[in-house]
This record gives C-alpha cells, sequence and structure tokens, in this order.
C-alpha cells in the first residue's frame, strides 16, 4: 500500500485487517491503537515512519500487506516494498487538484511494470465527484485508469457504490459487509456509461472482445473479470476502487478484487528476473531493522522454493523465520515462495541482497536500484563527547535500514554530515539513535566549505631561532608565494640552491607550508597557491625538522597577508526536476538564490516535466529541497553534484568571516 502523505493506508491496512478476520478490534489513528505505526517515532508524529508489514490469512490464502510510509522524505521504503511485491494498491483522497503529487510513483510503477490499482479513499467527507478525480488521476498515468465502481449519493454523502462488472449495488455498513441493494434509479444512467467505458477500455486489448461491443452483444461477466485479471496482472490497465478505509467501507471489495485478480509471486519473480520454475530456494532481501533487544530483522521475500530456519544463506544460519504481524510476530519452520517473512540474526544482511544457498544469484537478475540521491544534510553530532565511536557504528546501523541516508565525514570543517531526502527523515534518525542505541545527539545546519585562496604574489623571509640552555632551535626560509589557477590545488617547488637548506629538512618546509594552509588569513583552508622555497639558512647543532616547519609556518602566516587574501565559495551545479507548470517559478527560486541559470530541456523519460541546469552557490542549497517542494506540491527534486569555487567578495563575504570567526573562537 502506497500512496501520499496521510491519504490513509495505515488505516485502510488496519481495516483489511479486520475485515479479513485477522484481528478482532478496529483501532485508529487518534486513538494510536493500530497494528502498524506501533514504533515511538511513527506514534509521536502520527505518521508512518517505516514499512508496516502485516501478514493475515483471507479465505484461505496468505497475504502479507506492506504498508509504506506516504512522506516524500521517506519514498526509499516505499521503492524497496515495491521492487518485491506482487501489486500495488494507490490509496490517495479525493482531491483532483492534488494528483501531481503522485505523478512519481506512478511513474515508478509505470516504468517497472509493476502491476497497481487505485483506492480513492475518505468518500466519507464532502470530496471531489469520483469522475473529476479520475480525469485528473489520468493526467499523470500512463496506463489507462479503469473505473470499477461508482458512488451512490444521497445529498453530499457517499452512502454506497455499484460494481460495475457485477452491476450490483451496494449500500455501505461501517465496520461490515456492504447491504446489496437495487440499483437507485438516480444512479443508473450514470452506471451505464460507467461500464461501457469500462468494457471499451478492455476492448483496446481484445479485438473479439471489440467485435463484440461493436454488434451490441454484452459480454458475460465471467469474460469481463477474465478480461480485468488479465490485464491488471500484465499491467495494462489500472483499475480505481473508492471506499473510506475508516469507516471500513469499499475494504470488503477491494480485498476481493486483491484476491482474484493479483499475481502470484511467479510474477513478482519473473519482474526481478527470476525463473521461478527451477534453481535453488531464493529470497531477496528489501528491508532490514534493528530492534532494540531482539537484534537484527531481515525482512526478504521468498521467490522461490523453500527456506528452512536454520539453514545457511548467503554465508550466513537463518536464526529464526517469522511471520510478521506489526510489532507482533509468529515463528515458523519453514517459508514457501510467496511469502513475506522477517529472518533473525543475518548479522550481514542487506537490502537488495538476493539469499541464495550456493550465495550466488542467478545471472539474470535485476539489480536492485541505487538508493535515491540525498537532497538535505545537517551536521551531527553526539551530545556526550565520549559517544562519538558508538555513534559511527549506530549510523551504519540507520543506514542499512534506511539507504537513502548517508553520511559525509567533512574533515575540512570538522563536521559529520548526515544526508538524506528532508528534515523529518532525518529527525526521525535522530530520534532512533536516541530510542534504539541510546545515543542522544545534535543536529543543526551545516557548515559550508568555503575555502580562500590570494590575488597577488609575495615572498617573505622568515626565521625561527630560539636559544634556550643545551640545544637551541634554527630554522630560515625565504618563500615565494604566488596564485595558480581555479582547481590547481597546492604546489610546493624546491628552488633552494648551493645546500642553504639542507636536503634532509626541506620535507619539514612543506609540512610547515601545509599546516598553516589548513587555515588562512580569512581562516578558511586555502587553495589554488604556489610556494616556492627559494633560500634559507640553517645551522649545524641546533637546525632540526622542528625548526624549519616552524619556520615555514611563520613566513606563511606573514606573507600570506601581503597577499591579498579572497573567499571561494563553493558553487554546485544542480539540475532541478518539475513539472512544467512550475519550471517558472523555479527559475525565480533559483536567480533568488544567487544561482545562475545554465539553460533548461524536457526531463527525459517525464512527459510534462522540465529540467532547469543551474550554477547555484552551496549555501543556497541547505534548505533548498524545503522551498522547491513547497513550490511543486511535493514532487520537485534536484540533482547535484560540486562544480567550481568563485571567489566572494563584498558584503556576503565579510558576513562569511565573520561569522566564521565567531565560530571559531566558540570552539
Ligand atoms: N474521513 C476519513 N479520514 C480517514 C480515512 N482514512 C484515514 N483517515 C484519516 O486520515 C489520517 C491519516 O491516516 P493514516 O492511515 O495514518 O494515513 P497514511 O496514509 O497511513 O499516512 P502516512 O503513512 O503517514 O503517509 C488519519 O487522521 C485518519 O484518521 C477515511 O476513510 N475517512
Ligand atoms: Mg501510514
Amino acid at each position: 500500500m502506497i500512496g501520499p502523505y496521510s491519504s490513509g493506508k495505515t488505516t485502510l491496512l488496519e481495516n483489511i485487517l479486520h475485515a479479513s478476520g485477522a484481528t478482532q478490534r478496529r483501532g485508529t489513528v487518534k486513538e494510536g491503537n493500530l497494528v502498524g505505526d506501533s514504533s515511538a517515532e511513527s506514534r509521536h508524529r502520527q505518521m508512518s515512519t517505516e514499512i508496516n508489514v502485516a501478514s493475515a490469512d483471507f479465505m484461505g490464502e496468505a497475504w502479507t500487506f506492506l504498508d509504506c510510509p506516504g512522506s516524500i522524505e521517506l519514498l526509499q521504503e516505499t521503492y524497496n516494498a515495491l521492487l518485491v511485491a506482487d501489486v500495488a494498491v494507490l490509496v490517495v483522497e479525493p482531491a483532483p487538484d492534488r494528483a501531481r503529487a503522485i505523478a512519481p510513483l506512478l511513474k515508478f510503477l509505470d516504468d517497472r511494470e509493476i502491476p497497481h490499482m487505485i483506492f480513492v479513499n475518505k468518500l466519507d467527507h464532502a470530496a471531489a465527484p469520483v469522475r473529476q478525480v479520475l480525469e485528473a488521476l489520468q493526467t499523470v498515468s500512463e496506463r489507462p485508469l479503469v473505473l470499477r465502481q461508482v458512488p451512490i449519493v444521497a445529498g453530499d454523502q457517499v452512502t454506497g457504490y455499484v460494481d460495475l462488472v457485477s452491476e450490483r449495488a451496494y449500500s455501505y455498513k461501517p465496520g461490515q459487509a456492504s447491504d446489496l441493494i437495487a440499483i437507485p434509479e438516480a444512479e443508473k444512467g450514470g452506471e451505464k456509461d460507467a461500464r461501457q467505458k469500462l468494457l471499451e477500455a478492455l476492448a483496446d486489448f481484445d479485438d473479439a472482445l471489440l467485435e463484440k461491443l461493436l454488434e451490441d452483444t454484452v459480454p458475460p461477466t465471467g469474460d469481463i473479470y477474465a478480461h480485468l485479471t488479465a490485464n491488471l496482472q500484465n499491467d495494462r490497465i489500472v483499475p480505481v476502487f473508492m471506499g473510506a478505509a475508516e469507516k471500513g467501507s469499499g475494504v470488503r471489495r477491494l480485498l476481493k478484487a486483491l484476491r482474484h485478480e493479483t499475481p502470484d509471486v511467479r510474477s513478482a519473480a519473473a519482474r526481478l528476473g527470476v525463473d521461478a520454475a527451477r534453481g535453488e530456494a531464493l529470497a531477496q532481501v528489501f528491508k532490514t531493522q534493528h530492534v532494540p533487544h531482539s537484534g537484527k530483522l531481515t525482512f526478504a521475500r521468498v521467490l522461490r522454493g523453500e527456506l528452512a530456519d536454520g539453514a545457511a544463506v548467503g554465508g550466513e544460519r537463518i536464526g529464526g523465520i517469522f511471520r510478521v504481524m506489526g510489532a507482533q510476530s509468529a515463528k515458523l519452520p519453514k517459508v514457501q515462495a510467496g511469502m513475506v517473512v522477517a529472518l533473525g540474526r543475518m548479522e550481514g544482511a542487506k537490502t537488495g541482497q538476493v539469499l541464495t544457498a550456493s550465495g550466488k544469484a542467478p545471472g539474470g537478475m535485476a539489480e536492485w536500484p541505487k538508493p535515491l540521491k540525498p537532497v538535505y544534510g545537517l551536521a551531527l553530532s553526539a551530545e556526550n563527547r565520549n559517544d562519538e565511536v558508538k555513534l559511527t557504528a549506530a549510523l551504519g546501523r540507520l543506514m542499512e535500514e534506511d539507504p537513502s541516508l548517508s553520511i559525509e565525514h567533512d574533515s575540512g570543517m570538522h563536521q559529520l554530515i548526515l544526508w538524506g531526502q528532508g528534515e523529518i527523515q532525518l529527525q526521525i534518525a535522530g530520534e532512533r539513535l536516541k530510542s534504539k542505541f541510546n545515543l542522544p545527539v545534535r543536529m543543526q545546519r551545516a557548515v559550508v566549505p568555503y575555502k580562500e585562496t590570494i590575488r597577488k604574489p609575495a615572498s617573505q623571509h622568515a626565521r625561527h631561532k630560539k636559544q634556550s640552555g643545551g640545544h637551541g632551535q634554527f630554522g630560515d626560509v625565504t618563500l615565494e608565494i604566488r596564485p595558480l589557477g581555479r582547481g590547481a590545488g597546492f604546489n610546493f617547488v624546491d628552488k633552494v640552491v648551493g645546500g642553504a637548506v639542507p636536503r634532509q629538512f626541506i620535507p619539514s618546509v612543506e609540512i610547515g607550508v601545509r599546516d598553516y594552509l589548513n587555515r588562512g588569513p580569512l581562516g578558511f583552508p586555502v587553495v589554488d597557491v604556489e610556494v616556492a622555497l627559494v633560500d634559507g639558512q640553517h645551522h649545524s647543532v641546533d637546525s632540526s625538522d622542528m625548526a624549519f616547519r616552524t619556520a615555514a609556518r611563520m613566513g606563511m602566516s606573514e606573507g600570506m597577508t601581503k597577499c591579498e587574501p579572497v573567499l571561494l565559495e563553493p558553487i554546485l551545479k544542480v539540475s532541478i526536476a518539475a513539472p512544467t507548470e512550475f519550471t517558472a517559478n523555479v527559475q525565480r527560486l533559483v536567480t533568488g538564490r544567487r544561482g545562475h541559470i545554465l539553460g533548461f530541456q524536457p526531463r527525459e523519460g517525464w512527459k510534462g516535466w522540465d529540467e532547469t541546469v543551474a550554477h547555484l552557490p552551496q549555501k543556497e542549497m541547505a534548505d533548498l529541497i524545503v522551498e522547491l517542494r513547497s513550490l511543486t506540491m511535493g514532487v520537485g527534486t534536484f540533482d547535484w553534484g560540486f562544480d567550481h569555487l568563485q571567489e566572494l567578495t563584498g558584503r556576503l563575504a565579510d558576513e562569511v568571516v565573520q561569522r566564521h570567526t565567531k565560530q571559531v573562537a566558540a570552539q
């Protein structure tokens, strides 16, 4: 179950479990007693923060529901679940103006040919007419959407539906199976039209059916179901159901459609490149989770054969096979193809991994997609300095659980940056560090890695001399400092003649210079300079590596101030993707952030989307995604990479230097 934030997926799961008899009681989001969303982070935020897994039997068949979080920042969870799923139920609200928000999900489903249905939820609220909802959704779906039900409306209430295949009408009964009623007079015309549309949609894929329709023959109900099933299984059409999950309305109808029309595991296996008919038992991991006290759980779908507890797969022994129901689980001795289970104590297992006894994945298997690229980062530090080592290990676990999280050690700025998809995701990671690993952390805006360079050359003499009892210290150097072109980095040249500085001390001079370059006159690492050692003096007893290193540092410290130091700001190349209707806004966003637009073009493979390419100061990227999402109904995104360093002068540069000086002083 997938769909935008708060569309009612977890509520639908709850009501599916109830309708199938797997649970006795129906919880609600408000009461905080759902089967799903049982983690501390979910409860506190009243939203799903990771995939909820729940297995239930329905009419003698085993089902596992993967209820995905809707937040765009947690999209990686959805993608991981979809890859191993037989069918996706896309849960949406009846809001035509928000159809855009589901474009990325539909695109993923369409591209990967994952069979999917739509469930239009929350029909108990005064909502837009279903026809309008459908029209809006169709604009973002490659596949034709086919309405399977029409609502029965009384006043501004939806009180039931007419099933377009069986042509039976039902009146909703909260929490129970709907009552069969006669089709109300008022709905008859609309029902006929909608049914005709359904048949025509099916006829697009079947000439025999088309002929029948042209002859005005009504195909038997059984045939219609068979067409619907084949078309869903081959991802040719998208059936649309509706109801109100919270009231349990429309839930049984959806469940029955799933039961009759969902392809079995062989389809998903084939999609992933696994021949279900022959070969060793095989499961694919789509999620791992660290559970305090019980250790690591590895969620996997068995795609072929049978796995037994204790068997060795992927070089590790399975330490328990569990059928999962939210926070509960039941141990199983073995599992067959089709099942989704959690495996215990597979310490090395990773999302995407193929588990087989031989440790090998079949040749034709598709590669697990790369995780989403990060778009938002915060500097992270342990509240207690002693926790630093523990922090690295815990972050390793979190990144394993959510591959769209990553870390960067920025040694230049002495910061650890946690990268991900947005602030909520990072906050949740912070909460997990505390709740699961007892590791309180602080997160703050990351410091931009400014650099500095020089505009003018200078020559500088420096002598380090100390006479204090026994051994003294003596080092004497003359340095020539000059600017290099952008991107040249640092160059050290030895131009000493006649042994003025003995060979063995020259590396120490370079070290001294490099020491200094870590923090230039403006306080930032210095780049794009060349330093030549042109002359010096030494003393046969008092000269040492240390003395020359110090002399070099002194020389740099004095010399650099004469070289007109200038700040360098990192500039990124960003490529911002958004639906075309937002392109003008996106470009205004870029220019408003000191960006420089390089061009824009249609986004490859995305109908109705543009891609704007620009140079943007890294400082301006910090909350770019936040504003971009608010401008684009949440769907705008961007790809980025470092491009070059650019001189920054004037008021902005002064501010950067002042702020940095203050921060350094406070450390
Ligand atoms: N009126 C109405 N409200 C509903 C219905 N289904 C869910 N809700 C409400 O919608 C809100 C979100 O419900 P959830 O089930 O948590 O939605 P979700 O899609 O799982 O949310 P995320 O996983 O956080 O994206 C809650 O306040 C529910 O009570 C419905 O059928 N009718
Ligand atoms: Mg949810």
